[in-house]
């Protein structure tokens, strides 16, 4: 069985994610969508809610779970017996960074294997920041994330 790992913030899952999770459900038998517990980061979403809006977002896919690890990344995919990563590229921009994780990921773990999918243009310009940003003023988000994360956010920021 071949199994994925697609790793990120998800703060919150919007449709470039969404995208890019239906297209490794086509390659692999199993995509476990991976939310990073990161005590450092101060997140719109706690690590319960992310998972529930993904979970949520996703229900039309039944090869993909949703899941969370803390630590290193390679520990998570070895534990979940995964032999691929798998990474969004908006841009040239993502790539230098995302090549350095890929080649250390494998230094750390043979095994794993980066697959890097290609944003959708539709979704090059995304990014869960540009999103809160955009519902935080009370701006338009209906084209960028689920509908039940416009409502969660937007029950976020009236509070
Ligand atoms: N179109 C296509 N892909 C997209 C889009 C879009 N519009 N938006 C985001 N993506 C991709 C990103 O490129 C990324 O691959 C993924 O979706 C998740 O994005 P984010 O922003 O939610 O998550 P990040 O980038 O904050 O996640 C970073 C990781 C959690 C993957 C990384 O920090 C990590 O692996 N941490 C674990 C600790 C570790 O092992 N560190 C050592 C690494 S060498």
């Amino acid at each position: 069985m071949s199994i994925a790992i697609y790793p990120g913030s998800f703060d919150p899952v919007t449709f470039g994610h969404l995208d890019i999770a239906e297209r490794g459900a086509k390659v692999f038998d199993k995509v476990i969508i991976a939310v990073m517990v990161n005590p450092h980061k101060n997140p719109l979403f706690t690590i319960d809610e992310r998972k529930e809006l993904l979970r949520e977002a996703v229900k039309h896919l039944p090869n993909v779970e949703v899941d969370s690890f803390t630590g290193l990344l390679v520990d998570y995919a070895r534990e979940q017996n995964a032999g691929v990563i798998i990474k969004g590229l908006r841009a040239v921009s993502d790539f230098e960074s995302e090549l350095q994780m890929a080649s250390l990921n494998r230094h750390m773990y043979e095994a794993a294997e980066t697959l890097f999918i290609p944003t959708n243009h539709n979704y090059s310009y995304l990014s869960s920041s540009i999103v809160k940003e955009i519902a935080r003023h009370g701006g338009p988000v209906a084209d960028l994330v689920p509908k039940h994360v416009e409502a969660a956010m937007r029950e976020k920021y009236s509070k």
